[in-house]
């Protein structure tokens, strides 16, 4: 069986996939994560800071078995995804568009991260992750809850941080996590056409496409220096795909702000949703960091009204 993360892939998307492989493994499973393409600077900290391998890079799954982890969407799959067997779904998002010809085992909690889930399963049967595994689970359990700060973050979740961090021999989770977010902030050498696709996913609302991306920054200012560039590739990218809309959250973790970049067919309409008024192809989010639970919720509403 494969144990697929969704696209673009991030922390929680690969220690996921890693870590419920490793479990499937520890009961006797065969089993073998996977990825739909490069890891996120994160993400590759994450790798380094374990020592595990960088899992394969599938993009075809047709005929496979197939478990998913951190997505329930058609869209955040391969493109034959279809012609798998789906045989599990782990996601901490609202339920997706995927259904199944046959039953399947499905653990949908509403948590900060699905490593919180998977170390979850782990307890469910009795197991333990292995160092390396339960480090990678801390360090995805971090991104995701944006170290605890974010709306998203439950006492599962902290709990399941604190007692891999102990699995781990990791005291000082507090320096793990600055360490981190510093290997995420570092954008400066990357290109603004990367910039824009980092953590980018495309929502179907009303029958129009919104794609957005999120960067988690210890500070904003570069990122702001590269705005004109960024926003010149992502008008290229929705003339290319004809999306809609076309935005770049750039979120600061420390102060727990957003700025929004758009480029889109109705930039007023996008920003009214999230209270905050476009100004230069920006706009403002003062106290958001969640874009599964302070931007889509609200941009559904308004665009399905
Ligand atoms: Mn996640």
């Amino acid at each position: 069986m494969i144990v697929l993360g969704h696209q673009n892939p991030d922390c929680d998307s690969l220690c996921s996939a890693i870590a419920l492989a490793g479990l499937f493994n520890k009961l006797g499973k065969d089993a073998t994560p996977a990825l739909q393409g490069e890891p996120n600077p994160e993400a590759l900290f994450l790798l380094e800071q374990s020592g595990l391998p960088q899992p394969e890079i599938r993009t075809s799954v047709a005929g496979e078995e197939i478990f998913i982890v951190d997505y329930s969407d058609w869209n955040q799959g391969t493109a034959d995804m279809k012609k798998a067997k789906i045989r599990g779904i782990v996601d901490h998002h609202k339920l997706g568009d995927i259904t199944t010809s046959e039953p399947l085992e499905c653990w949908i909690w509403p948590v900060g991260c699905s490593a919180t889930i998977v170390y979850n399963m782990y307890k469910f049967h009795n197991q333990t992750p292995d160092t390396a595994v339960a480090k990678m689970m801390m360090g995805a359990i971090i991104s995701d809850t944006v170290n605890f700060k974010g709306p998203t973050t439950t006492d599962i979740d902290k709990v399941a941080a604190k007692e891999l961090a102990a699995i781990a021999g990791v005291s000082d989770l507090e320096a793990f996590a600055t360490a981190q977010f510093d290997a995420k902030s570092d954008i400066k050498h990357i290109p603004a056409a990367e910039l824009i696709l980092r953590d980018q996913k495309v929502f179907e609302m009303a029958g129009e496409q919104l794609a957005i991306g999120q960067l988690e920054l210890t500070s904003l200012e570069t990122a702001l220096s590269k705005k004109d560039e960024m926003l010149v590739e992502m008008g290229q990218l929705q003339a290319n795909k004809g999306y809609h809309s076309t935005i770049v959250l750039l979120t600061d973790v420390n102060k727990l702000d957003t700025t929004a970049l758009i480029i889109s067919k109705d930039a007023e309409k996008v920003a009214k949703a999230l209270n905050s008024t476009v100004i230069d192809h920006a706009f403002e989010l003062p106290g958001v960091v969640s874009r599964k639970k302070q931007i889509i919720p609200f941009l559904q509403t308004a665009f399905e009204a």
